[in-house]
């Protein structure tokens, strides 16, 4: 397969000015190439964000149920070729089939979603405190906004954004990762289909560091949501603070799975292997630390080490895989890297550790799932973000220190605990500081309809996904609108 994918600006697929074009490859395979893409430049993204204020008006007063449709016709579009999407995704970003199309299935989801919200969007009606006079307060749109998206989700993340946003009333300019450009350039193909009006959705295509930077500082643009590392969130903290720019981040994470000694073990190992090793950890809500109680520590740490043994390395369509590759040699070396701190920690290094280049794997960028243990809470490898086939165990005495041990990093996106007490359960779901908990599941699972957002350094406080009190909020911005019928002057809080 080797696609051309070209920017998307006011409605037509485009070359960059310049005329320059990337690769994407498979990180499976390197030598395969999936896409040229256009390389833009500045010049790309103005063009970008003119088509984007040019449609913004019509959009934002296009009546949101009818926005809705559009989106609706997305979804089914999305839903139709699910199976090509799917495979396309687990080709470009490696991760196997049967998350490749969970991935599809989760922006299918959000768009019929969002288009649903098109005949919510609510705001309050309050009574006013004077006679003759009323109070509400409506949603409205930024205008434009710039979406920046990572590679690990490369249609749901992409969706999360795009879905809410529009259904809003913003327009957009879309910078997804450019190891994973293919799969949101069929995001935006199905919208394009859906009959979006032109420039009410724009895809630029390029390095964060040149284009996306550029792009969220550009004066034309409103509000920013970006999902990636810390280091560049927090960049993009410093440089839109300055520009008083709304800005939502979705970042890291160190996740961990308590797991009691009143635990369904063998239900608790599954957890461990797919929020563990599930996207060859390359998720934002990957279970990186377990906390096991000392009285099953010994028992677990042995049926993990077996399990994780068994697990089949290979290229992510491969029918018999189960961890694929990570997704380019520059996430393989830091994830290689974080391996040999572990190790020169003093982690006791109890299962892979290493590149593997067997059975195939030799041109791809795989991990042998990894499994460091009695591994201690100042080590980094059980304080920084790995984003790689590797989980750290950890030894606990008890309920307590688990949670203390969950909430003792600078990280809070998502956490788990495995015991049979509801009484133990319903303390860690009081006490543990995340953004997502999960009793008896993995770390990994979020649906759609609520909130997803962390806390701490994992996000800004701004959660993606969910309608009120989620992605909704964000991408809109309240107005207050008091109406006075009483035709005199009226004083809140002085006329009693
Ligand atoms: C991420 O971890 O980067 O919760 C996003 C899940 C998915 C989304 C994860 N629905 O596993």
């Amino acid at each position: 397969m080797d696609k051309s994918i070209r920017n998307y600006v006011s409605g037509k697929w485009v070359d960059a000015l310049s005329g320059r074009r990337f690769e994407s490859r498979n990180p499976a395979d390197a030598r395969e190439v999936i896409a040229t893409v256009a390389l833009s430049g500045r010049e790309d993204v103005d063009l970008a964000i003119g088509a984007a204020r040019d449609a913004s008006r019509a959009w934002r007063l296009m009546p949101a149920p009818k926005r809705g449709e559009i989106l609706f016709r997305a979804g089914e579009l999305l839903a139709r070729r699910k199976a090509d999407l799917g495979r396309l995704v687990a080709l470009e970003m490696g991760k196997v089939l049967p998350e490749s199309l969970g991935d599809v299935q989760e922006a299918i989801d959000m768009a019929y979603y969002m288009a649903g919200e098109g005949r919510r969007l609510s705001g309050e009606t309050v009574p006013s405190e004077l006679p003759d006079k009323d109070c509400k307060s409506v949603r409205e749109p930024h205008g434009v906004m710039a979406l920046i998206t990572p590679w690990n989700f490369p249609t749901a993340i992409p969706a999360w954004k795009l879905f809410p946003a529009l259904i809003c009333g913003n327009t957009v300019v879309l910078k997804p990762s450019s190891f994973t450009p293919a799969c949101a350039a069929a995001l935006v193909e199905a919208l394009h289909e859906a009959d979006i009006p032109p420039g009410v959705v724009n895809l630029v295509n390029g390095p964060g560091e040149e284009v996306g930077e550029y792009l969220v500082t550009h004066p034309g643009i409103d509000a920013v949501s970006f999902t990636g590392s810390c280091a560049a969130g927090e960049r993009l903290e410093s440089l839109l603070g300055k520009l008083h720019r709304p800005l939502a981040l979705e970042m890291g994470g160190k996740n961990a799975i308590i797991i009691m000694d009143d635990a369904d073990l063998s239900l608790a190992l599954e957890g461990v292997l797919w929020g563990g090793f599930g996207t060859s950890g390359q998720r934002c809500t990957a279970a990186s630390r377990v906390i096991v109680h000392e009285k099953v520590y010994d028992r677990f740490l042995e049926m993990l080490t077996q399990a994780s043994a068994r697990l089949r390395l290979g290229p992510g369509i491969g029918p018999d895989t189960d961890v694929g590759p990570l997704v380019n040699e520059q996430q393989m070396n830091r994830v290689l890297e974080y391996i040999r701190i572990g190790t020169e920690e003093g982690a006791r290094l109890v299962r892979g550790g290493k590149r593997a280049t067997d059975g195939g794997c030799g041109h791809g960028y795989f991990i042998e799932p990894t499994l460091f243990a009695d591994v201690q809470p100042g080590m980094r490898i059980a304080r920084e973000e790995i984003f790689g086939p590797v989980v750290a165990l950890l030894c606990c005495s008890g309920l307590d220190e688990a949670i203390d041990l969950v909430n003792g990093v600078p990280f809070g996106l998502s956490s788990a605990i495995y015991s049979s007490d509801v009484n133990r359960t319903a303390r860690a779901e009081r006490d543990l500081q995340t953004g997502l908990v999960y009793i008896n599941a993995s770390t990994i699972g979020a649906e759609i309809q609520l909130p997803f957002g962390g806390w701490k350094h994992s996000g800004s406080g701004h959660p993606e996904a969910g309608g009120r009190g989620g992605a909704l909020e964000f991408y809109t911005r309240v107005k207050v609108i008091y109406r006075d019928f009483s035709g005199r002057l009226q004083k809140a809080q002085i006329d009693q």
